[in-house]
């Protein structure tokens, strides 16, 4: 096959790009760094393509124009070395869907909330009767999306995908907040940040919290969202009970499932994203009422025991976790799991709010030791080497009335594939599946 474009990466990302570059004729070959995939055979994926796994000959870049890349890979990954020095094109796949499609698109990225407020906006847009397919880092990658008929997508874009991605012009972009994460792959929190705010090149209307307003450009509305009065008729925010935008009264909070500090955050984002949709206050009310919220973000599982099980497997991060916290600290005793990978993370920031809120501590995994040094004030701090003595121990001290909350402030791959199967493993020891 004589094309010019390599794929790196085929995990669902590359596996994606394959099949919509397939028809074009310019692909070259694909690589994967790893040895094997536990995902179909590669060689299935394009007749005659080939496809290289674990290792990749130096010869093989010779006639490539471009590479795109998988966001798990990073830019300056030393596989890329060759690429950079030969000044090959470098993008990823959501780059080829801004090349593909004119249809307009809402996008988010945030350290926090993006599937959450993704998968709202979708459904909002749902009931005002539009298609809207939702993907990117949400699951479903952006490429395959292009195969759905749609009057507007909605894509969760991470800092990993905005920084292989130059043209996409999105209708409305939010950043939701941005507190550290991914710190094994950025030097800093800058560069981190750099990666989010591409989010906003181009976007017709820039939806942001008040900490990052400043990020909006001259050119592009702005409409700001906190969850207080709001100041003026470009911000979002909460009134006498309602989500309001300015003065107009938009979603009572009692129709929230959650109405938590960090859930009237992503509502109000959510509504201010879909403001060009002009949908009305009861296509928003339905919308909002429907959503009870994803599974693996601060999901009560639901039991005899008198004890508030809650799945927070999707915290993944220090902010999300003290997001979590924050959300049931006041009403009950809590009990904190976490642990796992840490990601080069700071946990410092978890310290007060871990001492004034969590009654008592458990830490499990990889990074226990990094984790418990930085809550070594706490009087009621457990470090146990895993998951499953983490929670053998919760289950031990949770006494009717207690929360127990699960919400590890790390990435799971020490002793998960994913945080979905994380929080399976939570939810089958909960219920007693499990001893
Ligand atoms: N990998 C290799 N060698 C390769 C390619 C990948 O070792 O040649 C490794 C990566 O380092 C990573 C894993 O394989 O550990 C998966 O990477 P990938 O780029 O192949 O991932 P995909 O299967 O294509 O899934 C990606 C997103 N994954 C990542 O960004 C790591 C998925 O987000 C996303 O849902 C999917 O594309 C569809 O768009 C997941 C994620 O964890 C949920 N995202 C991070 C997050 O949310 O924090 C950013
Ligand atoms: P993301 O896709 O950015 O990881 P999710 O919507 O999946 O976000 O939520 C992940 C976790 O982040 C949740 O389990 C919850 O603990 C926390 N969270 C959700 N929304 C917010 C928010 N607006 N601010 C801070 N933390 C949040």
């Amino acid at each position: 096959m004589q094309g010019d474009t390599a794929v790196i990466g085929l995990g669902l990302t590359g596996q994606s790009v394959l099949r919509h570059l397939a028809p074009t004729g310019r692909l070259a070959w694909a690589f994967d760094t790893r040895p094997t995939l536990d995902t179909a055979p590669a060689e299935a994926l394009v007749p005659n393509l080939p496809i290289y796994m674990g290792s990749l000959p130096e010869s093989a870049w010779t006639g490539i124009q471009r590479v795109v890349v998988s966001p798990g890979i990073a830019v300056s990954s030393p596989v890329l070395a060759p690429a950079r020095v030969r000044g090959i094109e470098i993008l990823g796949d959501v780059e080829l869907f801004a090349q593909a499609t004119d249809t307009p698109v809402i996008a988010i990225t945030g350290s926090n909330g993006k599937s959450t407020v993704t998968t709202l906006v979708a459904q909002l847009l749902q009931a005002a009767g539009l298609r809207a397919p939702a993907g990117g880092n949400l699951g479903t990658p952006a490429l395959d999306l292009l195969t759905q008929p749609a009057d507007v997508y909605v894509l969760e874009l991470s800092s990993f995908q905005l920084e292989t991605t130059f043209s996409l012009r999105p209708a409305a972009a939010a950043v939701l907040n941005l507190s550290e994460d991914h710190m094994d792959r950025y030097a800093d929190l800058e560069a981190y940040a750099a990666a989010k705010r591409r989010i906003l090149d181009g976007a017709a209307l820039a939806v942001l919290p008040p900490e990052l307003a400043h990020w909006a450009r001259a050119d592009q509305s702005l409409r700001i969202f906190d969850p207080a009065p709001p100041e003026d008729e470009a911000a979002y925010g909460v009134q006498d009970g309602w989500l309001c935008r300015g003065g107009q009264k938009l979603v009572p909070v009692s129709a929230l499932a959650q109405p938590t500090a960090h859930m009237l955050r992503n509502a109000l984002a959510a509504l201010a994203l879909v403001e060009p949709l002009k949908l009305t206050p009861a296509q928003m009310t339905a919308a909002v009422s429907a959503f009870q919220g994803l599974p693996h973000r601060t999901e009560h599982i639901p039991t005899q025991d008198g004890i508030r099980w809650i799945n927070d497997s999707k915290g993944t991060n220090v902010g999300a976790t003290l997001a979590a916290l924050n959300s049931f600290a006041q009403r009950q005793p809590v009990i904190l799991l976490l642990g796992g990978v840490g990601k080069g993370q700071d946990f410092s920031p978890l310290a007060q709010a871990v001492q004034t809120q969590a009654r008592s501590v458990i830490v499990y995994g990889q990074d226990r030791d990094a984790i418990a040094g930085a809550l070594a004030g706490h009087p009621d701090l457990t470090v146990v080497d895993s998951f499953e003595e983490a929670m053998a121990l919760a289950r031990q001290r949770a006494q009717a009335g207690d929360t127990v909350l699960f919400s590890p402030a790390c990435a799971s791959f020490d002793e998960f594939p994913n945080y979905v199967a994380r929080g399976e493993a939570f939810k089958r020891v909960v219920m007693g599946h499990e001893q």
